[in-house]
């Protein structure tokens, strides 16, 4: 990485750069969650819980963020807390990161962005909380989250919740297959939905330790075949909202969001401040404890995928 053309746009933290180089384990996290997914301060307190989590089970946190048009992978903690309270960052997906980074203008990465960053850097692993999806109503609108083609391309293993009941999941679960990504739920059969354990859909395929996700993230690299793999691990039982519960607020969520004409980007941060609002805090609740257990599973994932590569 020092010697890339890339060095002359990425600033890697020296921490994540050392375990790089010793092919050590390195957990990337996203920074769309601190600035459109959460208010602060829980942002900013779940962003430094996340990283220590990660570093507990022996891995090197790398939270990815544009700041003043530089691609930071891994943030001081000072980065960290300006972030959770910064106007004027951008939400960054693939067609946003080279603006950004032209324009020298600051930006919080998307899953999509981020993988791409991680790339960029050497990072083979990500915790998130949820991935974005097929929208409903995608007939009329055609939204996509750019996250699903993210995942066809780049080779990042991402550990997610699952995805949203806001999203059609049937459909984005037919795009993932269409695209080849493979999509693995962990210790369980069914496709967690973010605040619910388990949705009607089956996973595609399950494992059920960190040394078996990384046999398959090796092997399919090994195979030559291109692209990332979703590990979809469900919230743990004491924080997750039941499905039906769910339901009704995500109707209504996506009703008002309707009304008011949000559209594009703006419909997923729009959603998760309206469920917040409408479950009193409770959705933000299970929004942080699923995101620590993914970060817990992504660490001890990247630990046996470099065991198993070096
Ligand atoms: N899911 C969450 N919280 C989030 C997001 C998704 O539980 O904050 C963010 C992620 O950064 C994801 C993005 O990549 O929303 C997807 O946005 P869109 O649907 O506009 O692609
Ligand atoms: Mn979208």
């Amino acid at each position: 990485m020092t010697h890339s053309p890339l060095s002359r746009f990425i600033d890697i933290a020296p921490e994540v750069q050392e375990a790089l180089t010793q092919a050590g384990p390195v957990v990337a996290l996203e920074s769309t969650i601190i600035t459109h997914g959460m208010p602060y301060p829980q942002n900013v307190e779940t962003a430094r819980a996340v990283e220590g989590i990660v570093r507990e089970n022996g891995a090197v946190p790398a939270t990815i963020a544009v700041i003043g048009g530089r691609i930071k992978v891994g943030l001081s903690e000072t980065d960290l807390d300006w972030l959770g309270t910064a106007r004027d960052v951008m939400k960054l997906s693939r067609a946003d990161l080279p603006y950004a980074v032209s324009t020298g203008r600051h930006g919080a990465t998307t899953v999509a962005a981020t993988m791409i960053c991680a790339t960029m850097a050497g990072v083979r692993v990500f915790a998130t909380g949820g991935i974005g999806g097929v929208h409903r109503g995608v007939e009329a609108t055609m939204d996509i989250s750019a996250d699903l083609d993210e995942l066809a391309r780049t080779p990042v293993t991402v550990v997610c919740a699952g995805a949203k009941a806001i999203l059609d999941l049937p459909r984005t679960l037919e795009y993932l297959e269409t695209r080849g990504v493979p999509v693995v739920g962990y210790r369980t059969d069914r496709f967690p939905a973010f605040w619910s354990r388990a949705s009607e859909l089956p996973a595609p395929l399950r494992l059920d330790s960190p040394e078996a996700i990384a046999g398959l993230v090796d092997t399919k690299r090994a195979l030559g075949l291109e692209g990332g793999v979703l590990v979809a691990n469900p919230v743990p039982e004491e924080a997750e909202i039941p499905a039906d519960v769910m339901k009704v607020f995500i109707d209504e969520a996506i009703g008002e969001a309707q009304r008011r004409g949000v559209t594009a980007k703006a419909v997923t941060p729009f959603l998760l401040s309206r469920l917040f609002e409408e479950t009193q805090g409770r959705s933000l609740e299970t929004n942080i404890a699923l995101v620590k257990n993914n970060a817990d599973l992504a660490a001890r994932v990247a630990g046996a995928l470099s065991r198993a590569t070096g």
